[in-house]
């Protein structure tokens, strides 16, 4: 290929091929924003369960809001399984993740799981709009936020 070529080729494929894959390293830098990130995951899940909660509680709840909030909340249980890389518990930073969390993996993972295993009850119910399901499915769902915090959360301080 002579250079002409091989700077449109570069210019047509390799250059968006390459922007592409640094737009899709989103993944945070270093150990503190990957914390940082961690921590308004949470944030965002506990304000979409709270929506959840709040709509259930009135005499028509808005669907629609529920539905979209269940899907935050079924996002972050498929996620989480991501936000905790070994290495980004209490020793790099101030962080409500407990040490537990790497040195009791096993129990993470089922922690993680029985939250990744209610979840989708819960979207499922959300996007049927009956509202006795919601309901029961959240009830569900908040036992497993409370299973997992109880031994690898610690409280903000
Ligand atoms: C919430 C929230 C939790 C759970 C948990 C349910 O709204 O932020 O962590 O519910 O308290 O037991």
């Amino acid at each position: 290929m002579n250079r002409v070529l091989r700077s449109a080729v570069f210019a047509t494929l390799l250059a968006p091929a390459l922007a592409l894959v640094a737009a899709q390293a989103s993944e945070p830098a270093n150990v503190k924003e990957l914390q940082k990130a961690r921590h308004d995951h949470y944030h965002e899940l506990g304000d979409s369960f709270k929506v959840i909660r709040d709509q259930i509680k009135t005499d028509k709840p808005d669907l629609a809001a529920i539905k979209t909030a269940a899907k935050v909340v079924n996002d972050a249980s498929v996620n989480q399984e991501k936000w905790f890389p070994a290495g980004s518990g209490p020793e790099a930073g101030k962080t409500q993740a407990k040490a537990e969390i790497w040195s009791k993996p096993a129990e993470f993972k089922t922690a993680m799981k029985n939250f990744a295993d209610a979840a989708p009850k819960l979207q499922t119910a959300a996007n049927s709009g009956d509202v006795a399901a919601i309901k029961g499915a959240f009830a569900d769902t908040g036992k497993t936020c409370k299973g997992c915090h109880e031994t690898f959360r610690a409280e903000e301080h």
